[in-house]
């Protein structure tokens, strides 16, 4: 068993009850148990066009692989509509597994942490919300990314 953590981000459509969907399928994946979601929070586009972005994070307790449960996140995207047209397209559901328990992962199709994960805000406070103590491999504590991300317009929705 592995405690997994997974940002949810969308900006199309209705990006609240998508991520409250993708949440639900996330929990009911075959050998997940839901162990914590984050508030959702609105967020800028960053490096992306479009509306404002509603984000989260979920962590899972999971006996899938890395890229089997990589496999499961595309298909969740998948069945919410997800096209991409183009990098960082607007988009109607973006699942990141941001990370694996304490693994690094250097695939093909899969990098784990996800190499993003300290420069946003977005994901940064989400993650501290649900996991205070988090400690990123290679990096160090979670919240000694705080200091890079403060200047980030992000907002906690009720
Ligand atoms: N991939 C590699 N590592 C991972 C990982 N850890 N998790 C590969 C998920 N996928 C991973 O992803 C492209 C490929 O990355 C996948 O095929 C997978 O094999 P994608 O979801 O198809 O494309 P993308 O989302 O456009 O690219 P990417 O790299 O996921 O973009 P980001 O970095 O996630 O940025 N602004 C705000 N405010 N909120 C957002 O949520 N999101 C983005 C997307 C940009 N700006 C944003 C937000
Ligand atoms: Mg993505």
């Amino acid at each position: 068993m592995k405690r997994v953590h997974i940002g949810l981000g969308a900006n199309l459509g209705d990006a609240r009850a998508t991520l409250e969907a993708a949440r639900d399928a996330l929990a009911a994946l075959p050998g997940c148990t839901l162990v914590a979601c984050s508030s959702w929070w609105r967020s800028a586009p960053l490096d992306a066009s479009g509306p404002d972005f509603i984000n989260g994070v979920v962590a899972l307790d999971t006996t899938l692989s890395p890229l089997a449960l990589l496999d499961a996140l595309q298909a969740i995207e998948r069945q919410h509509g997800r096209e991409r047209p183009y990098r960082n397209a607007p988009r109607t559901l973006d699942l990141d597994l941001l990370l694996y328990g304490e693994q690094i992962i250097t695939d093909s199709r899969l990098t784990v942490p996800h190499p993003r994960l300290l420069e946003r805000a977005f994901v940064v406070y989400p993650l501290l919300e649900i996991a205070p103590q988090l400690t990123v491999p290679g990096f160090g504590p979670l919240a000694a990314a705080l200091p890079a991300v403060q200047g980030q317009r992000v907002q906690r929705l009720e």
